[in-house]
């Protein structure tokens, strides 16, 4: 690997003193190191705000310093000092904001007021929140039927603005409600549902205490999930065995240093992975039917356990023996003997819990993927006990509970029946748009008004110059957002921006502050209360902008919209008469450390359609494309928020000061003859013609050959819209079949 500025490889374990520095370095970029330093004491306490990075969850019961260094990037750049007024938007054509790239327009601050697009001068120009709602309001009237409107979600959105913004959406007359999920964890509820009858993983913090072994699939916790370094640390001190799958060797998953560790800060660190293999992207279908069959040949099956709580094992059991060893090495990319060596630890282990993400779920056979991970869990009662079950690792801080709340385009027959009696009206029971029909409904005029509550839809999803193009055919798109991005500035005929309060700041209602409530990763829902001023005056929450919209859309609604958000426990009673599991939830929630959503497969009870747990067979051929392409998978730098970037580097792969980078084996650049360091246009390869990106510099990396990796959302451009999950419908963009030409000379 060439040894440059912009590439030198980081030999030190993850965390550590470059985690201390890097935070202090946030802190200062946005200029609120006191303020800053402030804000993070009230972290994931119980007293303060859920952390608006990931959704691990918090250990706020043992310590009063419960952050990380994305966490601290997240808070301070939520609560930086910079700001976004009318006089930046006037200064600004969108013309020429376009073109900026997304690192600068996120460090341009908060957005501080209501601004409307001006297409005579194509400028944002202010607007009062009135006009906003009514502007919005006579469009959505105005259409042919309440389907042309679209309503995206993105998980950061509080439970309560969740409640509101779907009941509005629903007494407005339709179910498209597209939300992050659906390029995110959809296929783990789409495969877990079917499977367990819950789409959630069933374990606890408690579990990782007690796991003999923790399979992790897929995942990048030194980057995405960082806390969950310090539950992988103590569970490797104490022996249990940490068996990583991942085409890259990640840092965070190899060595950590716990920077609240003295020791670890003078030189020790915690080795993480007991073993860690390096599958090719898209070879776990196969790496876990092989951990089946050696469970099943060496006859370590739980048969008490599967007796009791399953069904269709035995046909399960005929089809693994069926599978050759020649099928699954080719297809994982792993030999024999290691998948053997990984089956045998999970012998070994009397509980064990599987992880994964993003890794898994973005693949055309992830719904399969997953479901020979629960298979394996099954085969040796790994649920329903101490210790053991399905972890997938959620991503957005509430992306779990947006869900809960009915943020979803297929409500079941039984929530809706619950919504339309509590609220009295009819709610409509046509399932909705996803995210990817979502872009075709607008490409195709079948929708023409976008409303984005967070997230940044323009350059999250597939397919760019598509969903381009998309948005620019609508009649009118709204924003309500905290910072600038893509999504302002590819816009519709008419735009709106709405700037709302962030997780840590004061929300003031007519009866006081108000506090908010969240659900991680493991079902735990709390409080959370911002402590910041607001960044401008002019900034409402989620529910105050649901509510006015609502009041403005529909004179005719029966719920007392504006007297909800008084006081947010008025949201959180018609929360708890809809949603299951919600019962006293104001008093329960006010328990330090909230609640925990009861888990039917904690109990063994799996409320499937057979009121069992299923085995089923998949065949392989996951990993099935053209053999002279390479497989793409695009993920996150360790300096990125999804669409949000940072800053430049990626510290634990050893990249400085770019994003444009491929990373690519030894192997392929000798066979091309190529090194690393030359720039290259990337390819993807599809029925329906090619689509590139360009400039990209090759960067030799430790990656089985045939595979590359990019960041994501640079590389967006490449995955083809109907690229997608089976059943799930998850964007595939960790398995973009590509080519790679050098970049032509300028
Ligand atoms: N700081 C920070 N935190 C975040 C986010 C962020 O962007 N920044 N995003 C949040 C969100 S919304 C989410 S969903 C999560 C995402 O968290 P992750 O799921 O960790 O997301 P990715 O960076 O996409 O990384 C996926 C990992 O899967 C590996 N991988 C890719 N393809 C394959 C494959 O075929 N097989 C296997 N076994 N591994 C594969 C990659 O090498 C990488 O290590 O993080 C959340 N937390
Ligand atoms: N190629 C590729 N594409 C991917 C992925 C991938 O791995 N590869 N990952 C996918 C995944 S897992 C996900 S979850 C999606 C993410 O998709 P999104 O959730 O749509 O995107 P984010 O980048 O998280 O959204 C960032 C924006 O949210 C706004 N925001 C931040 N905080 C708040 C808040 O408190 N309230 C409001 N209203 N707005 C706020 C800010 O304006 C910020 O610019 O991207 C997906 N896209
Ligand atoms: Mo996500």
């Amino acid at each position: 690997m060439a040894d440059d500025k912009t590439i030198h490889p980081y030999d030190k374990a993850a965390g550590g003193w470059d985690a201390l520095r890097s935070s202090w370095q946030a802190l200062r970029d946005q200029q609120v190191v006191f303020k800053g330093a402030h804000t993070l004491l009230r972290a994931n306490q119980p007293k303060g705000f859920d952390c608006p990075g990931c959704a691990w969850p918090d250990r706020n019961a043992h310590s009063t310093f419960e952050f990380c260094e994305n966490g601290v990037k997240a808070v301070a750049n939520e609560a930086t000092s910079k700001r976004v007024t009318h006089e930046f938007f006037a200064q600004h054509a969108v013309a020429w904001l376009a073109r900026q790239d997304d690192h600068f327009l996120e460090a341009q601050g908060r957005l501080t007021e209501p601004m409307a697009y001006d297409a005579a001068t194509d400028r944002y120009v202010p607007v009062g929140w009135d006009e906003a709602f009514a502007t919005i309001a006579t469009a959505l009237n105005g259409l042919a039927s309440p389907d042309e409107a679209i309503f995206y979600t993105s998980g950061r959105t509080s439970n309560e603005a969740a409640f509101l913004y779907q009941l509005f959406v629903r007494e407005y007359g339709t179910n498209n409600l597209p939300d992050c999920s659906n390029m995110c964890h959809e296929a783990s509820g789409v495969a877990l549902t079917e499977q367990l009858g819950s789409g959630k993983g069933s374990v606890t913090l408690e579990d990782f205490e007690q796991a003999d072994a923790i399979f992790i699939f897929g995942q990048n916790p030194g980057t995405n999930h960082p806390r969950m370094l310090g539950e992988l640390r103590s569970a490797a001190k104490r022996g249990c065995r940490i068996v990583a799958f991942n085409p890259l060797r990640e840092r965070g998953l190899e060595r950590f240093a716990d920077p609240k560790a003295p020791a670890e800060m003078l030189g020790a660190s915690t080795r993480i992975a007991s073993e860690y293999y390096q599958p090719r992207i898209g070879g776990d279908l196969a790496v876990a039917t092989a951990l089946c069959k050696v469970v099943v040949e060496r006859g370590a099956v739980d048969r008490i356990f599967i007796d009791a709580h399953t069904r269709g094992f035995d046909a399960f059991a005929d089809a693994l023996r069926e599978t050759s060893w020649d099928a699954l090495e080719r297809e994982s990319g792993l030999g024999r003997a290691q998948l053997e060596e990984a089956a045998q630890v999970y012998i070994d282990s009397l509980a064990t819990i599987v992880c994964w993400g993003m890794g898994i779920t973005q693949h055309p056979r992830s719904v399969a993927t997953i479901q020979m991970l629960a298979n394996l869990l099954l085969l040796r009662g790994n649920i329903g006990k101490p210790g053991a079950g399905p972890c997938p690792v959620r991503g957005h801080s509430n992306v779990q509970g947006d869900r809960t709340m009915g943020i979803y385009e297929q409500p079941s027959p039984a929530f809706l029946d619950r919504l339309g009696a509590a609220f009295d009206f009819q709610p409509p029971r046509k399932h909705g748009y996803d995210t990817i029909a979502a872009i075709e409904a607008m490409h195709d005029g079948r929708a023409k008004v976008f409303f984005a509550m967070g997230g940044n839809f323009a350059a999250a999803t597939p397919d760019t110059a598509r969903t381009h193009e998309a948005l620019r055919r609508c009649a009118l798109t709204v924003h309500v957002s905290t910072k600038l991005n893509r999504s302002h500035v590819v816009h519709g005929r008419n735009a709106l921006i709405l700037p709302c309060l962030g997780r840590t700041e004061i929300d003031v209602q007519a009866s006081g502050p108000q506090a908010v409530t969240v659900e991680d990763s493991m079902s735990m829902v709390h409080l959370s209360s911002g402590m910041n001023p607001p960044a401008s005056g002019q900034l409402l929450s989620e529910p105050a902008i649901v509510a006015r919209l609502a009041t403005a859309t529909l004179p005719r609604s029966r719920t007392p919209w504006m007297q909800l958000v008084e006081h947010y426990d008025g949201i959180r009673d018609r929360i708890a008469q809809v949603i299951d599991g919600f019962d006293d939830f104001n008093a329960r929630v006010r328990v330090p450390g909230g609640f925990h959503l009861h888990h039917p497969g904690r109990e063994c009870v799996f409320p499937t359609a057979s009121g069992k747990a299923h085995f089923f067979p998949h065949a392989l051929g996951s990993a099935a494309k053209p053999n002279d392409l390479f497989q793409l998978m695009t993920v996150r730098s360790h300096d990125q928020y999804n669409t949000t970037v940072y800053g430049l580097d990626d510290r634990y792969r050893g990249v400085h000061g770019v994003r444009k980078v491929c990373f690519i084996s030894a192997h392929d650049l000798q066979r091309l003859g190529w090194n690393d360091g030359d720039t290259v246009d990337i390819v993807s390869v599809w029925h329906d013609g090619e689509r590139s990106v360009h400039g990209f510099r090759l960067v030799e990396y430790d990656i089985p050959h045939g595979c590359l990796a990019a960041y994501f959302p640079e590389t967006n451009a490449l995955v083809p819209l109907d690229h997608h999950a089976e059943r799930a419908r998850t964007p595939a963009s960790k398995s973009i079949p590509v080519r790679l030409a050098r970049t032509a000379a300028a």
